[in-house]
């Protein structure tokens, strides 16, 4: 039996994902996002870590909730949705965290308008999971917790 208390993990969702599954299921699918927390919270006990999943559709509030995030987990998976592109404020919170970060985006954004393929996460994340819908959170999870457990074990 591991003595180790276990990983905590964030997982953030920006403006307009409270409506995934009732509009614009061609481009980000049909699950909710409730259902999306629920696969998450499976995924994340299979992998024996903790998760706090969270989601608003303002700026400030985003950005309190990353600040929360200092010395409360050790990761923060973040699908910063339309302030992907736009929000400096989450990238500088992001960077003041300083905690490794995991950008998911449900959409392909580089398949699509020119605005959404500048993001201001990418160039401070550990890595992205990008076009796999619902699936890139389970993905970015999985990455997440063996990045960490390479990095503890290394
Ligand atoms: O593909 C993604 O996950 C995005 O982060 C989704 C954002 C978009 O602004 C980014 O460019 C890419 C938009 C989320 C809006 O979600 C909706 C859900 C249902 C109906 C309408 C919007």
């Amino acid at each position: 039996m591991s003595t180790h208390s276990p990983l905590r993990i964030l997982v953030i969702n920006g403006p307009n994902l409270n409506l995934l599954g009732r509009r614009e299921a061609g481009i980000y699918g049909v699950a909710t996002l409730a259902e999306i927390e629920a696969s998450c919270r499976a995924e994340a006990a299979t992998l024996e870590v903790e998760i706090d999943f969270f989601q608003s559709n303002h700026e400030g509030v985003l950005v309190e909730r990353i600040q929360q995030a200092l010395g409360a987990c050790e990761l923060i998976i973040i699908n910063p949705a339309a302030y992907t592109h736009t929000s400096v404020a989450i990238r500088d919170a992001l960077l003041a965290v300083a905690l490794p970060v995991i950008e998911v985006h449900l959409s392909n954004v580089h398949k699509r308008e020119p605005f959404r393929h500048h993001s201001y996460v990418s160039d401070i994340a550990l890595g992205q999971v990008i076009g796999f819908g619902k699936d890139g959170y389970l993905l970015a999870l999985q990455g997440g917790v063996r990045y960490l457990r390479g990095r503890a074990s290394g």
